[in-house]
């Protein structure tokens, strides 16, 4: 069996006491020289405690449960004449690991992710969320309509004042002989968007950041997610597919490209190098009615799993990856994620008209950007002279965000790095999970990894039997940073039915871009019986 690493305090305890108290008037004292902020509350919780905010804490409606015994605290920041954000912190009171975490948001959601705050809480870890200055669902951005500081709020000035606040906090509240030894991030989707930018802006925040399928290109993915959607519309044109179809789609592709990583298994673990004969799914006199297109039918399936191309052969945004359900983007109902960008940040008109969408209103809203969101800066260089280290991983059958927008941000870096002289694996690996949907959860593939947003209802953090580094990407981001051990591979697990209790179904190992695994020999449930392999 492998070694455990454990983090050095964290689980064991703490051996800093807390200096001041979990007391509003103890935080005033702390914020007394920050006009700008406001005490919302200061709670403690004891031991086995729960905290959240769910009468009004909009994305986050669960409270984060079976807390350590800590102080909950929330502050009110303004950030211009206009605006303001709320952020919390969760700090432990006796297993404070010395060590701060940030965690992100999903979507345009706004709201305090206390659920994350307390899983990743449980390590040891100080940790933080901000709504981002706003209270919205994650599907809700008509805050952002004529609201530009909103906008830039949500974009990064939340997040970067929140960690700069909470820092002072922190270094404060348990006055460190050493002060805070190492900060960290952990977040997916927006959350991965928002870890990005926090070290393309400013590369001294963070020592590590472990981040999820990527929002990373905030109006191109608008872009894509609308255009997906138009693809398959109006539902009377003769390219339309009813989403009925969709699992016939998805079942063609599995069985002709799950072979190849070794195993019949239901689980595709090379999308990309798939040479898929889209015909097969052409209706025929022999074929199954309910379970096959047509050829204006397969043109849309053509477009939707391949890159938008537009004018002078511009990448406008890569397509899905072969296996992916496609009635996020192409079913019934159009996403706002997709048109709602256009409408509330880009022409401030609610009554834009989206069946009219094209390249041009790409280009227009590019040099808007709204907010300044978009995390596009890839010369990471100034992060990784630091010391920085960056865990990134995606599901390849990710339905909200293309993964291979996740490979295109990789082949970027690398454009802009590897001719400076630096090796990407040095600082930056980036994880495809097999199977894996929009952050977690996937029926059949071991998906889990203990990353931000992958709840699991009776975990109550990281991968029980297994706390440790080869299995969970949180203590993988500190042992790459705090021991300089990089990670070869990560060991994602499955449990039966996705709860604890029924018991582990399966583990594979998932390996570093642009290595695959590949199954060797013995119990493909096992993780051993498999290996990372380059196959290109
Ligand atoms: C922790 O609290 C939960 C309820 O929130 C309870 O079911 C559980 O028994 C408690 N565990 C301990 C060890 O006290
Ligand atoms: C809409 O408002 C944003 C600021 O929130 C501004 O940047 C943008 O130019 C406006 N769009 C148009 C079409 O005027
Ligand atoms: C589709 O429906 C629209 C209005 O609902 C109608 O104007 C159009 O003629 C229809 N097209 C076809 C090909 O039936
Ligand atoms: C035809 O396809 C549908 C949809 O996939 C499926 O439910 C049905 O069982 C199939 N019928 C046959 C005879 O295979
Ligand atoms: C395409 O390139 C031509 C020549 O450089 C340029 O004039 C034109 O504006 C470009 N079109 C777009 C949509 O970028
Ligand atoms: C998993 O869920 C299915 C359907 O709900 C159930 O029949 C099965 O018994 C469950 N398995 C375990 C091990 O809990
Ligand atoms: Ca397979």
């Amino acid at each position: 069996m492998h070694r455990p690493f454990v983090l050095p305090l964290a689980i064991l305890g703490g051996s800093v006491a807390v200096a001041a108290e979990c007391t509003t008037a103890a935080f005033e004292a702390i914020l007394v020289n920050h006009p700008e902020a406001t005490i919302n509350l200061v709670e403690a919780v004891p031991q086995n405690g729960s905290f959240g905010q769910p009468d009004t804490d909009i994305p986050f409606p669960e409270k984060a449960t079976n807390l350590q015994a800590l102080c909950a605290v929330s502050i009110n920041v303004k950030s211009s004449e206009s605006s303001s954000y709320n952020f919390g912190l969760f700090l432990p009171d006796t297993t404070w690991n010395e060590r701060f975490l940030a965690t992100g948001n999903g979507g345009f959601g706004g709201g305090i992710n206390w659920p994350d705050m307390g899983k990743l809480s449980q390590y040891g870890f100080a940790t933080m969320s901000t709504d981002t200055g706003h209270s919205s669902d994650v599907s809700d951005g008509s805050w952002g309509l004529n609201a530009p500081e909103s906008l830039i709020d949500w974009a990064h000035r939340a997040m970067h004042g929140s960690i700069v606040l909470s820092k002072e906090i922190i270094t404060a509240y348990y006055a460190p002989p050493d002060g805070i030894k190492y900060s960290y991030y952990a977040g997916c989707s927006t959350g991965g968007r928002q870890g990005l930018k926090e070290v393309q802006m400013y590369p001294d925040s963070f020592d590590g950041i472990s981040v999820g399928a990527p929002a990373w290109w905030t109006v191109r993915l608008a872009a894509i997610t609308l255009q997906q959607g138009l693809y398959n519309r109006p539902d009377n044109s003769s390219g339309h597919i009813d989403a009925s179809l969709f699992p016939a789609v998805v079942a063609e592709m599995e069985k002709q490209c799950d072979p190849q990583d070794g195993l019949v298994d239901g689980i595709v673990s090379d999308p990309f190098g798939c040479n898929f004969d889209f015909e097969a799914l052409l209706c025929t006199p022999a074929s199954n009615a309910s379970a096959c297109v047509t050829p204006a039918q397969l043109a849309t399936l053509n477009k939707f799993y391949n890159a938008w191309v537009d004018a002078n052969q511009t990448l406008v945004f890569p397509g899905a990856a072969l296996g992916t359900d496609p009635t996020f983007a192409m079913g019934p109902s159009l996403s706002s994620l997709g048109y709602g960008l256009f409408q509330w940040w880009v022409y401030n008109n609610t009554e834009w008209d989206y069946t009219k969408f094209t390249f041009n209103d790409v280009l227009f809203a590019d040099a808007i950007n709204p907010g300044g969101a978009t995390a596009d800066n890839f010369d990471l260089s100034p992060f990784q002279d630091r010391g920085g280290k960056i865990i990134k991983y995606h599901g390849l059958a990710d339905a909200l965000i293309p993964t291979s927008s996740s490979i295109h941000f990789y082949k970027q870096v690398a454009q802009t790095l590897v001719p400076k002289g630096v090796s990407l694996d040095d600082f930056y690996r980036f994880f495809l999970i097999p199977g894996m949907n929009h952050c977690s959860g996937s029926t059949v593939a071991p998906w889990y990894i203990g990353g931000a947003s992958q709840a699991i209802s009776d975990i109550t953090y990281s991968v029980p039997g297994y706390v440790d580094a080869d299995h969970d990407v949180i203590l993988a981001m500190v042992k790459w940073v705090e021991e300089g051990k990089a990670p070869e591979q990560l060991i994602a697990t499955k449990f039966t039915n996705d709860t604890l209790a029924s018991g582990i179904e399966s583990q594979r190992p998932l390996c570093p871009y642009p290595k695959q695994a590949k199954y060797v020999s013995g119990d493909a449930k096992s993780s051993g019986s498999w290996e990372c392999q380059s196959l290109y």
